[in-house]
């Protein structure tokens, strides 16, 4: 008898419940009325007397045994969690997934270039420290003009010199400059970068913040082209039942000029604090390349005319994400960038 009740207490030690009816086929075998461990007890009636009280606590510590096990599973299975039985562990914590994600400002430019790639244009790419002349002279800004104030720019070499400052880029338009003087029309192109100024930062504005400027210079080029251009740009990049809207500005490199505002994505024009209650929001400044510029890099704009365009990376990062921070760019705090985790491909 003892040999028994050896042999199954091993049975029900061993024994392994991984569903509902593994528990089943438990309780069948070991528990139920007619079970191994209720049979054990009718045993024991037969036992000799002076073995009866060792067997009795041998077989209820095995009764308990068994009870105590079937519970267990019982509740572990009804909870949905793993059994101890099996060999994976679901309570144990996730492996955390370590991999980087793009930076917003990245995503975005990405979409930018992918937008303008599918009209024609390329991406060009030039210095961030540039002369006075690639920088403002063949922009057509006068000599006097605030931008060149110390206050504006930053200046890593001045010599006093006409043209010849060395700077860092306020805008991107340098690019458009270089490229325009060694690339004759047709010319179609972007040119995405970081660009400097100096102002105290804030939620608002920073020293340095990212740009895409665009261009494109051929026979014939008007302002239609321009402003469908930009129409088809913000219902690609903000949703096709976006609108335009074209306010004149003024802008020493372009004439006439003209400030590009969206239809608010937030409230579509009820208002909000997003458009300052007013229901449109400012994404770019554009303007017909002015013939100055176009003279400085020897293209003639009796036969050539262009449009040029520029846009902060950030505002629209700011648009399309509800980032209310610019200082947020460049922190690199984990908890910001992380909500930018997406699938490409
Ligand atoms: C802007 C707004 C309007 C611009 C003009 C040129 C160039 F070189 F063709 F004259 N490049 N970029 C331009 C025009 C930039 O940024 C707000």
């Amino acid at each position: 008898m003892e040999e028994k009740v050896k042999a199954i207490q091993q049975e029900v030690e061993a024994f392994l419940v991984k569903s509902k009816e593994d528990l089943e086929t438990f309780r069948l075998r070991f528990i139920s009325k007619k079970g191994l461990v209720p049979t054990l007890f009718d045993d024991l009636k037969a036992a000799l007397p002076e073995e009866k009280k060792k067997l009795g606590k041998v077989l209820n510590d095995l009764k308990q045994l068994a009870e105590g096990k079937f519970k267990t599973w019982q509740e572990e299975l009804e909870n949905g969690a793993a059994t101890t039985a099996t060999d994976i562990d679901l309570s144990l914590p996730v492996i955390p997934n370590k991999t980087g994600n793009l930076h917003p400002l990245t995503l975005t430019r990405y979409r930018i270039i992918e937008i303008f790639e599918r009209l024609g244009f390329n991406v060009s790419d030039g210095p961030e420290v540039e002369d006075d002349w690639h920088n403002f002279s063949a922009l057509n800004f006068p000599p006097n003009h605030p931008a060149r104030e110390m206050q504006d720019t930053f200046f890593v070499e001045k010599s006093g010199a006409e043209g010849s400052d060395v700077l860092l880029r306020t805008h991107t338009s340098n690019v458009q400059i270089r490229l325009m003087e060694k690339q004759k029309p047709p010319i179609r192109s972007i040119m995405p970068g970081r660009v400097y100024r100096n102002e105290a930062i804030s939620a608002r504005a920073h020293c340095f913040f990212h740009q895409v400027e665009g261009l494109y210079v051929d026979r014939n080029v008007s302002f239609r082209d321009l402003k469908q251009t930009l129409y088809h740009f913000a219902k690609e990049m903000f949703g096709q039942d976006t609108k335009i809207r074209l306010r004149p500005s003024f802008f020493p490199f372009t004439e006439p000029s003209a400030e590009i505002d969206i239809s608010c994505l937030i409230c579509h024009g009820k208002g909000c604090n997003v458009c300052k209650y007013s229901g449109w929001v400012e994404i770019a400044g554009s303007g017909m390349v002015h013939p100055n510029v176009l003279r400085h890099v020897n293209i003639d704009p009796e036969e050539f005319t262009g449009f040029a365009f520029g846009m902060g990376i950030e505002r629209i990062t700011m648009l399309r994400y509800g980032v209310n921070d610019l200082r947020l760019y460049s922190e690199n705090d984990l908890r910001f960038l992380k909500q930018f985790k997406v699938v490409i491909g």
